[in-house]
């Protein structure tokens, strides 16, 4: 029997931190613990209250173990929680398979392949785990592609129209910084391992300012929490602009040197005086001003900008505006100094070889399929034709909890004449409406290679523990499934190693990144799980500073305060502020609050919403709809009464919350499993499939509603908590 021994794997989920993280299995192949690799400069050898409790999630009594058919009879839709598997029956891989590969066949003759498709996200963020094998399959079948937009793309596409590459101050330098603002960033909460950098750089004098609506832990611990009005950084942006292009605290010669539209912009940002921004952001026009001289005059500065700000309808603009900044300023020529979205454009993985859109021509198509937007699912679902979606096939996502709009999308998912394939860890939502459902394995039960958006570590995953159950990696599936449906190219046969050596290009050194050059699963397991990215700077004993120097990746070479890209599209080229359609500032509605529905501070979007243990860390916040004094006492609310929050498209129950964490007019509540809400619908229920004004990107943020006090009448309903 082997000995106990330590096994290198990284956290799959979908965080900027990508931890280290170091398994002990037992004699027995049982993993018994799970660390924080101390070898990891960014890990540091703690994880978050999350997956420090991971063997809770990996040996769940609740995890699915076998493939499961829908019993005969038994109609789509919620099922109650613990009691899921009643309307399953077991079945072995090879039937699950056989069944999926026939109807996938029938569906794809009758309607077209484009009428199936596939709905996965960030379930992992392993490469191979989140697009290889899956991509390859449902390219030869010709299925329709999905855009995924549900997180990141509108911020995303925005920080490339700017520099053109998603690249950013390194996590490791912001102990440098002297200024740092984290802007729509709830790094407590959502990317901890930023916060000990942060620390230390406060430590060393650096200030630390918020600028979220919500006060978050990070908030509470912040210098100065400005607390904006939702939806409107596009307006303090260019008031911050206003401010510094009138004092004169630019970097001219930065600014000669690198940049476009210059005078554009500074033309521009002349109409947003403090005064004028200070209606729309609710912060005072002094406020406006400090926060832009110090955020000029200190040196090094550093934003802290994350993927809130651009959750809401003119999302890409804030992030485009607010990227701006770096560059008015001269901030990345320091050490410390410049703004972090995204690390995640550093990592070249070879993604043709590894997704092969080519395989498209070789389907039944002989093209492209057309492209789906993953944040109109339920649109896609109930409106779409030519061909309407007859199969959904969901891995790596719980649609029916974290996609907007959710009476459509649920509504869509129960159509009897739809053939769902969910593969899936647990019982999820989603997997309420499968027909056939599949076990997968969690990172620890098989092998995947990780960049990161929070840092520039790639690293290898190694299997820890043997699959629990009859589980199977994506991989896996979408290999065993192309045999199935007759795949004969050999692509479909290449393992987790093949595919991890074609993601670093192990064969093709010439081909090879400079950043990734001599990368191997040996290498990295040589060097204990992981290696820096060569930043040929840091050869010189230089730091990396990403965009201290042209040329940079964009159409005019430099960085774009004015492009020519968007302008192409229609979109204006220069920043401005547009209120969201649904926001106070625009809509004359009877929903007159805005409405945050937030991601929970202790799971994972809908991830970890089931398990015991998290739910307890997570109890104090979990169905109850958290509002201002002002807001509760204008509608005769009081802390812990029950209250219905609604808009056009449904009404939650939940227990007010009174507190002072929120600016008035603005209500907050978290995402949870649908089956544990009261009455059945999570947050998702109110918000809208409006997209993005850059990327296509859902706007949750973007949300109007209405709370009242529950009556006594409606108070005779069962009890929610
Ligand atoms: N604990 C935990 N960690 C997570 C996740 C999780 O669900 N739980 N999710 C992971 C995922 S998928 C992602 S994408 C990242 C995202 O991490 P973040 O980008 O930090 O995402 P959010 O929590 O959506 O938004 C951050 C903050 O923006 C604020 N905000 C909302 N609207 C506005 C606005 O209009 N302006 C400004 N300035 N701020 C606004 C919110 O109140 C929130 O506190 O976190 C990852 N990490
Ligand atoms: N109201 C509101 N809605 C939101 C957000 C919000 O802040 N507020 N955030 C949005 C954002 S930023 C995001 S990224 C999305 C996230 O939406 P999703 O990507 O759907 O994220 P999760 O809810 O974490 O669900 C991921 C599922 O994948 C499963 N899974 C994990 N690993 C594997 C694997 O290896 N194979 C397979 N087959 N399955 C696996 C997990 O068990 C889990 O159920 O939600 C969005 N929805
Ligand atoms: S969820 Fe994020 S912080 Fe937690 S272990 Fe995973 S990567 Fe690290
Ligand atoms: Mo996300």
């Amino acid at each position: 029997m082997p000995a106990a021994k330590t096994v290198h794997t990284v956290c799959s989920h979908d965080c900027p931190d990508s931890c280290a993280v170091l398994v002990t299995i037992d004699e027995a192949g049982r993993a018994t613990r799970v660390q924080g690799d101390p070898k990891h400069p960014v890990t540091q050898g703690f994880l978050c209250g999350k997956v420090a409790k991971y063997l809770d999630r990996v040996y769940s009594p609740d995890r699915l173990l076998y493939p499961m058919r829908r019993r005969r009879g038994v109609t789509k839709g919620p099922l109650p929680q613990g009691r899921e598997i009643e309307a399953f029956e077991r079945i072995s891989w090879d039937e699950a398979l056989d069944t999926i590969a026939a109807n996938l066949q029938t569906i794809s003759d009758e309607h077209g392949p484009e009428s199936i498709l596939p709905y996965s996200y960030a379930g992992t963020i392993g490469v191979l785990g989140y697009g290889s094998m899956d991509r390859r399959f449902f390219h030869r079948l010709g299925a329709s592609q999905l855009d995924r937009t549900i997180c990141s793309t509108a911020g995303g596409d925005a920080l490339v129209s700017v520099y053109g590459r998603k690249l950013g101050t390194d996590t490791e330098h912001f102990p440098h910084a002297r200024y740092i603002i984290a802007w729509g960033a709830n790094v407590h909460g959502n990317n901890i391992h930023l916060w000990p950098m942060i620390e230390e750089g406060r430590r060393n004098g650096a200030k630390l300012i918020v600028i979220d609506p919500y006060k978050t832990r990070t908030a509470r611990l912040a210098d100065w929490h400005i607390a904006i009005n939702p939806g409107t950084d596009v307006a303090l942006a260019l008031g911050m602009m206003h401010v510094i292009l009138r004092d004169g605290l630019e970097d001219a010669s930065y600014i000669a040197e690198n940049t476009h539209g210059f005078a554009e912009l500074k033309q521009r940002a002349a109409g947003y005086t403090p005064e004028r921004v200070s209606q729309w952001t609710g912060i005072p026009a002094a406020d406006i001003e400090c926060l832009a001289r110090e955020y000029a005059t200190t040196t090094p500065s550093v934003i802290r900008m994350n993927y809130g700000i651009q959750r809401s309808q003119n999302g890409g603009t804030a992030a485009r505006t607010v990227a701006m900044l770096p560059a008015l300023t001269g901030a990345w020529k320091h050490l410390g100094g410049g703004l972090q979205l995204s690390t995640s454009g550093a990592f070249s993985w070879d993604k043709v070889t590894l997704e092969r859109p080519d395989l498209m021509l070789a389907s039944p198509l002989q093209r492209h399929a057309r492209i789906v937007n993953m944040s109109e699912l339920g649109r896609a679902l109930t409106e779409l034709s030519d061909p309407p979606v007859k199969a959904l096939f969901v891995y790596n996502s719980n649609p029916a909890a974290v996609a907007p709009d959710q009476s459509q999308v649920l509504r869509g998912m129960a159509r009897p004449d739809l053939f769902t394939v969910v593969h899936e860890q647990f019982f999820t939502d989603t997997a309420d409406y499968a027909d056939i459902l599949l076990p997968a394995t969690t990172f620890l039960e098989h092998k995947d290679v990780q960049g990161a958006y929070g840092h520039y570590y790639v690293q290898i995953s190694n299997q820890a523990i043997a699959p629990l159950g009859e589980a199977r990696s994506n991989v896996a599936l979408f290999s065993e499934l192309a045999q199935r449906m007759g795949f004969t190219e050999p692509c479909f046969r290449d393992t987790a190693d093949d595919l991890i050596a074609q993601a670093l290009r192990t064969s093709q050194p010439e081909k090879q990144d400079k950043w990734m050059a001599g990368m191997t699963e040996a290498t990295l397991n040589a060097a204990g799980g992981h290696q820096r990215l060569q930043f040929a700077s840091e050869k010189d004993g230089q730091p990396f500073l990403p965009f201290a120097t042209g040329p940079f990746p964009t159409p005019s070479g430099r960085i774009e305060f004015f492009s020519e890209a968007l302008a192409a599209k229609g979109l204006d080229p220069l920043p401005a502020f547009v209120p969201p359609e649904e926001s106070r500032h625009t809509r004359q509605s009877a929903y007159s609050l805005e409405f945050l529905p937030r991601k929970a501070d202790h799971y994972m979007n809908s991830t970890f919403a089931n398990l015991p243990g998290h739910q307890v860390m997570e109890a104090a916040h979990t169905n109850y709809l958290e509002m201002h004094t002002s807001d509760a006492a204008a509608r005769g609310i009081c802390e812990g009464d029950k209250v219905e929050i609604f808009n056009d498209r449904g009404t939650l129950q939940m227990n007010a919350h009174v507190h002072g964490h929120l600016p008035p007019g603005v209500v907050a509540s978290r995402l949870n499993w649908n089956k544990l809400s009261p009455g059945g619908n999570n947050v998702n229920l109110l918000t809208s499939q409006a997209l993005t004004d850059i990327g296509g990107g859902a706007t949750f943020y973007s949300t109007l509603v209405e709370v009242r006090k529950v009556t006594a009448v409606a108070a005779k309903t069962p009890s929610f908590r």
